[in-house]
């Protein structure tokens, strides 16, 4: 019935909501979020979410926000310049998975316009470190996880 369909609909995109907010996926496996999804969307378990990390908090400061971060293989951060830029992401070479490129997936500029985003799709699990250029000496460094 056309109308129990729009519902799940409905339902589904509410779980998501709820169900992957950085906080709360780190209580569950990649894996289960994914076969959740898969299962509420009636479709492959390839489910991929979207993680914001703020530039600089709302009071200012010069951090990213949140400074530690994990997402699952196939997640995407996008980083938004919130407060006090410019800023930027800068991959620390001794600190990425082998064979992560970080001259490719490091911003050679920065960000100006408040409101402003960059985004990166991580397809390897490790551990990721990185600095904003302008601000690092600041001790603007963070570091993400990606599980498998
Ligand atoms: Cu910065």
């Amino acid at each position: 019935m056309r109308g129990d369909a729009g519902a799940g609909v409905v339902v589904a995109a509410w779980y998501l909501y709820h169900s992957f907010t950085p906080s709360n996926v780190l209580s569950t496996t990649c894996l289960a979020a994914a076969l959740a999804a898969g299962t509420f969307l009636g479709a492959s378990a390839s489910f991929a979410a979207e993680f914001k990390v703020k530039m600089g908090t709302d009071s200012g400061q010069l951090v990213y926000e949140p400074a530690d971060l994990t997402i699952c293989k196939g997640d995407t951060v996008t980083w938004v310049n919130n407060k006090g830029g410019p800023h930027n992401v800068v991959f620390l070479d001794d600190k990425v998975p082998d064979g992560f490129d970080t001259d490719k997936y490091s911003m050679e500029e920065v960000l100006n316009d408040e409101g402003a985003t960059y985004s990166v799709k991580f397809d390897t699990p490790g551990t990721y470190g990185y600095r904003c250029a302008p601000h690092s000496g600041a001790g603007m460094i963070a570091e993400l996880t990606v599980k498998g």
